[in-house]
């Protein structure tokens, strides 16, 4: 059955492909799942048949016959152990690293990036927002440093590419602009080297055309 995933119909990100629908739209395609995806407002985030999907009126959400899933973490990882050896080794010992890594990358990688959007985007007119953004990128970084220690120049984190760096560069994306990254050249050719991917192109023009569709034609 084809799945249904819901998207930003109009995303603040204007395409740049930083909501969370683009992990799930580069796990469908990495595994060739076609897939149809509806577009919701934020008016229609907060209605109640949203809300019947996802609790807290977020995107993205999946839905695959009568299965419902939000959190993408959990949708990314429900594709992946679908198609069996392709976003997942299927050795055993190697799929629970994996794993881990799907978890460091959403519970230890991502908080304080979001934490720094937030600075940057929520509180900049605080009085104290200039005193705390170095702390912010301090904690960012100092995660940085131990990751690309772990990574070195590594094609990926643990053999092929897997769900694991799928995550990963999606949570690292997300730095883009912010001028933290330049610092890890590693992980930054990482990245790239993701972006290349036939399946990251793919998804990232999918979500880039419904911000280009919502534009009015010149
Ligand atoms: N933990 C959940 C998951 O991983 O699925 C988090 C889901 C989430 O934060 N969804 C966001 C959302 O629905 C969209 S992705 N926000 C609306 C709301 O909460 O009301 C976060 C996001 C939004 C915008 C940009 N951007 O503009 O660059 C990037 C990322």
């Amino acid at each position: 059955m084809m799945p249904t995933i819901t998207a930003f119909a109009d995303s603040p990100d204007q395409g740049a492909g930083l909501a969370r629908d683009m992990r799930v739209r580069w796990a469908l395609e990495e595994v060739g799942q076609p897939y149809q995806v509806r577009l919701v407002s934020f008016a229609q985030m907060r209605a109640p048949a949203h809300l019947a999907l996802h609790p807290f009126g977020q995107i993205p959400t999946y839905e695959e016959g009568t299965l419902t899933l939000f959190e993408s973490g959990a949708i990314v990882l429900h594709i992946a152990e679908q198609h069996p050896g392709l976003l997942l080794p299927e050795e055993l010992d190697a799929r629970a690293r994996a794993i881990t890594w799907m978890f460091a990358a959403l519970s230890t990688v991502e908080p304080p990036i979001v934490e720094l959007e937030i600075a940057e985007l929520l509180e900049r007119n605080e009085s104290w927002s200039q005193q705390r953004l170095p702390l912010v990128k301090n904690r960012i970084h100092h995660r940085l440093r131990q990751l690309a220690a772990f990574m070195g120049p590594k094609d990926w984190l643990d053999g092929a590419f897997s769900a694991a760096d799928l995550m990963l560069v999606h949570v690292l994306l997300r730095l883009s602009g912010a001028g933290i990254l330049e610092h890890y050249p590693d992980l930054r050719r990482y990245l790239a080297r993701a972006q290349e991917r036939p399946a990251y192109r793919r998804a990232f023009a999918a979500q880039l055309a419904v911000f280009t569709a919502s534009q009015p034609s010149a």
